[in-house]
């Protein structure tokens, strides 16, 4: 058992030292988040360590106060109270000051809740330079579509692969991570700004992508959008996050960011039979960026 863990250990580590720390997936026992990589994710990232700070201080002020106040002020140390019941000067100073640290906390907040939906982050980009993907989140799978209103539009389907299962079993072997690996992954090109338009056909879903910051509800007859950019190709993993009945757990979502010229093979292959998605192509392809962490298992 120790050993296994040693092993296991060990083997993260040289992996993780390997691949470096841009991309990661998940990791047994990790507490922090996932590296960030897009720069949308490196702010939220940032914003979270002030808040951390902010909450840190507030908690050690009160924290000290209600201590001062038990020893000071106990029936003992403190035996005839006195009878006062206001102070103007300290309700002005408890009111007003949490609000300025509320309006501080909202100026670092409402810019980048604009920026992950709003798209691009005001940046111009051809409208011919986007790449878009319609999102169907569906009991109990996601739906990619590429090439929308085109001759050239398919869907690819993406199921949650499983250990021992006929149709769709897990290959360790190539990397795949128990709850994470799915049949036919969605795959987007690096570089490039992709635009997500995300729904769902029965109940209400979500797609996230914990190291883009990203998460959004997909909300059946309502079109939610979200964007990226990711310069390093890699494997990338996240989950519905939004509670949608049993299976909930069964659909992960496993993005491929591809090199455009790979991309552009994939493409070619996964329109040409979408049942497949493309897998082929994908398994004749080094893993971006993939760590054999969680595959260790
Ligand atoms: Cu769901």
């Amino acid at each position: 058992m120790l050993r296994g863990a040693w092993k296991l250990w060990a083997l993260g580590a040289a992996s993780l030292a390997a691949a470096g720390s841009a991309w990661a997936a998940p990791t047994p026992g990790g507490i922090d988040f996932q590296p960030a990589v897009t720069e949308t994710a490196e702010r939220v990232h940032a914003f979270h360590n002030e808040v951390l700070i902010i909450i840190a201080v507030i908690t050690a002020f009160v924290t000290a106060l209600l201590i001062w106040v038990m020893i000071r002020y106990n029936r003992k140390a403190n035996p005839t109270p006195k009878k006062f019941s206001h102070n103007t000067v300290i309700e002005i100073i408890w009111t007003v000051v949490p609000v300025l640290i509320l309006v501080w906390i909202a100026k670092g907040s409402f810019p980048l809740l604009y920026e992950q939906d709003v798209m691009f982050n005001g940046e111009q980009v051809a409208e011919e330079q986007v790449v878009d993907i319609k999102v169907y989140g569906n009991m109990w799978y996601w739906d990619y579509t590429y090439n929308q209103n085109t001759e050239k539009e398919f869907v690819v389907e993406s199921r949650m692969l499983r250990p021992g299962d006929e149709t769709r079993p897990l290959v360790p072997a190539r990397g795949d991570i128990n709850k994470l690996s799915v049949d036919n992954p969605m795959v987007a090109p690096a570089g490039r700004h992709v635009r997500l338009k995300i729904t769902a056909r029965d109940v209400i879903h979500a797609w996230a992508m914990p190291q883009f910051t990203l998460k959004v509800d997909a909300v059946p007859g309502r079109l939610n959008q979200l964007w990226f950019k990711v310069d390093q190709p890699g494997i990338y993993y996240g989950q519905c996050s939004e509670l949608c009945g049993k299976d909930h757990s069964n659909m992960p979502i496993e993005l491929w960011i591809l090199p455009q010229q790979q991309y552009d093979a994939w493409l070619a292959a996964a329109q040409a039979d979408p049942t497949k998605g493309g897998r082929a192509y994908l398994d004749s392809l080094p893993r971006p960026g993939a760590t054999q962490v969680a595959s260790a298992q």
